[in-house]
């Protein structure tokens, strides 16, 4: 198999301290790991708090990121000078919680190493800090994580949550097997304390952005579960990279093309096409960030083969997560204005830093090659007939629904 993506590039990850030991048994933590439960919580958060009069700010989430529920009830309390006791608090807004289970999302690679890991017999534990019978409704809502499951530990089954390493002991231990053999994946940083802690090999799939640098103690730091690399565990590793890129369940977004921040064409030499963030605000929250490809569709000019960031691109640290998407062909001039439709049906890389712009351009370069070849090969080809994409100018003037 191709070697997808240099490990070099995968940020925080110190390679001189990288011992790979070989894994058997695969402890997973749910949410935030395999399931994008932050978008639910902000939205329950929300709305609880705002019947206090307060405002929720979600730049403050990363405080009850890995936390019981019972301690990330009492910072909140505690943080928005709420009006309630603790048991109140609680009380009030589980049924809230428990309402919206059936919307959480899993996130992007979640099925895919669920579903490997099963094909391969790798036996799985799930390990989270939320009561047992909470993790069942959740799991329950996706197919065949059920099953998936020999062991699930929670909160309320040990003493202590993590970053007690009682959760994942405990996993093993049922499991039946050492803890030196667990390969524990987890979003956060109590959750990585806990897997360590009791011994086990971690991969950290930090959650909150731009974060990465403060999980020193995990063995890897990796962007999103598609740069997981299970070989480097002594797991049977993904076969399912095409020529260096991954493909993914096809995403659709667009409309007219905006401002950007005025340095693709200038300093990189490569014009990216800007799209409104507002209209697509689900696929910024809900897309890991990282390098895509696809096909774009231009209203005036047809159909053309496209390669994407989406994050915070990291060379220049913006502030806000945008969607870079540089059409492979010349035009020769701006279309600012004109509506664009992409279909987003492959993953190349997760964004990282370089040393120097030309290596960032050169990796660029690189990602429009991997793109060009890859969008030939008919798992790609086909979407380029999207509807979606084939958009008239009169559709866009009518705002019919295409
Ligand atoms: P901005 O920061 O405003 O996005 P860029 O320097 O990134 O400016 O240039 C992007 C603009 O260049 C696009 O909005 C579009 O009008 C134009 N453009 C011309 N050719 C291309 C191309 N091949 N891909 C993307 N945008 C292009
Ligand atoms: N910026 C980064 O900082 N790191 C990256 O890894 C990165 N990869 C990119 C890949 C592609 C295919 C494209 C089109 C852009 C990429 N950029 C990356 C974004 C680039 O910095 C951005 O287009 C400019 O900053 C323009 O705003
Ligand atoms: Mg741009």
């Amino acid at each position: 198999m191709a070697l997808p993506y240099a490990s070099s590039l995968t940020f925080g990850m110190a390679e001189s301290n990288f011992v790979p030991r070989a894994t058997s048994h695969v402890i997973l933590d749910l949410d935030g790991t395999l399931l994008n439960t932050d978008a639910i919580t902000n939205e329950v958060l929300k709305v609880f708090i705002m019947r206090y009069g307060k405002e929720w700010d979600s730049r403050k989430a990363h405080r009850i990121v890995g936390r019981t529920p019972a301690e990330a009830a009492a910072i909140i309390v505690e943080d928005y000078e709420l009006s309630c006791t603790l048991e109140e608090f609680i009380s009030q807004i589980t049924p809230m919680f428990f309402d919206q289970w059936c919307n959480i999302k899993p996130l992007p690679g979640s099925n895919r190493l669920i579903k490997h890991l099963t094909s391969h017999g790798i036996p799985m534990a799930l390990a989270s800090n939320s009561p047992k019978s909470n993790i069942e409704e959740k799991i329950s809502f996706h197919e065949g994580w059920k099953e998936a499951f020999s062991v699930i530990v929670g909160g309320d089954e040990v003493n202590m949550g993590k970053p007690s390493p009682e959760i994942f002991v405990e996993a093993a231990k049922r499991l039946n097997v050492d803890p030196s053999t667990c390969l524990v994946v987890e979003d956060s940083l109590p959750g990585v304390t806990a897997g360590k802690e009791a011994g086990m090999l971690v991969v950290a799939v930090p959650s909150i952005p731009k974060q990465g640098g403060l999980y020193n103690s995990a063995d890897e730091v990796i962007n999103s579960l598609l740069d997981l690399h299970l070989e480097k565990w002594g797991l049977p590793p993904f076969d399912d990279w095409v020529e260096d890129t991954l493909p993914i369940e096809p995403c659709y977004i667009g409309g007219p093309v905006v401002k950007g921040f005025g340095r693709g064409s200038k300093i990189l030499g490569i014009p990216t096409a800007n799209l409104p963030a507002e209209n697509f605000s689900s696929v910024l929250s809900e897309h890991t960030s990282g390098v895509y490809f696809g096909w774009a569709g231009l209203s005036s000019q047809g159909i053309f083969k496209m390669v994407m960031s989406i994050g915070w691109n990291p060379y220049f640290d913006n502030a806000e997560k945008t969607v870079e998407p540089w059409l492979l062909h010349d035009f020769g001039e701006d279309f600012y204005g004109e509506e664009l439709r992409l279909a987003i049906v492959g993953y190349i890389r997760p964004e990282a830093n370089f040393p120097t712009l030309e290596s960032l351009i050169a990796r660029i370069h690189e990602d429009g090659r991997i793109a060009e070849r890859a969008l030939d090969l008919p798992i790609y080809a086909g979407y380029k007939d999207s509807p979606y994409l084939k958009i008239s100018c009169n559709e866009v003037i009518t705002g019919r629904p295409v």
